[in-house]
């Protein structure tokens, strides 16, 4: 009988050595796994921050109907010229070192921020060579040479002392 003790003895020491080995080893790779993947590795890799939620992403991008430096601005309805926003001036004022020509064309241009139409005055800037920078051309109710007001296709300083053309100014003159 004792024989038998000992057998059993020697088998289960044999198995249970065997289980001890296998999981010792797989525990100490899994411990090793998470400490490169979790804590050293993944922390270096690069991850894009331009997601949807950081500031700069949520920050709505400008309705060119509302920017002044957009073709699309809806004074700009019927203008033909470069924008006076882009040349050193604004909406209403000629940039330095020019000056607004004395006749001008009207277009009837429709402000979608209170859904009004308004008459707006564009004159051209006289006294300086062409700016260069955002020609814009539209052409809303905008009406041949016979129709001189309405017309767009046409240098305004012809009557300044200087016919020289340098950017176009946008004006409200009424509300319709
Ligand atoms: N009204 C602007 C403009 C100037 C010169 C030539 C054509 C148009």
């Amino acid at each position: 009988m004792a024989w038998l003790l000992d057998l059993l003895d020697r088998h289960t020491e044999k198995r249970l050595r065997g289980v001890a080995h296998r999981h010792g080893r797989r525990s100490m790779l899994a411990r090793l796994g998470v400490a490169l993947v979790g804590g050293a590795v993944l922390p270096m890799l690069p991850f894009d921050r331009s997601g949807p939620f950081t500031a700069h992403a949520a920050k709505p991008k400008p309705d060119p109907k509302e920017d002044p430096n957009a073709c699309e601005y809806w004074r700009y309805c019927a203008i033909d010229g470069y924008l006076c926003t882009c040349c050193g001036g604004s909406l209403s004022m000629c940039p330095p070192g020019t000056e607004a020509s004395k006749v001008s064309w009207v277009g009837t241009c429709l402000n979608p921020a209170d859904g009004r139409h308004y008459m707006v005055s564009y004159n051209d800037c006289c006294g300086k060579g062409a700016c260069g920078e955002c020609l814009c051309n539209n052409n809303e109710r905008e009406r041949p040479g016979y129709r001189m007001g309405v017309h767009n296709d046409i240098n305004w300083c012809m009557s300044n002392t200087s016919p020289m053309f340098h950017c176009t100014t946008s004006l409200i003159v009424g509300v319709a």
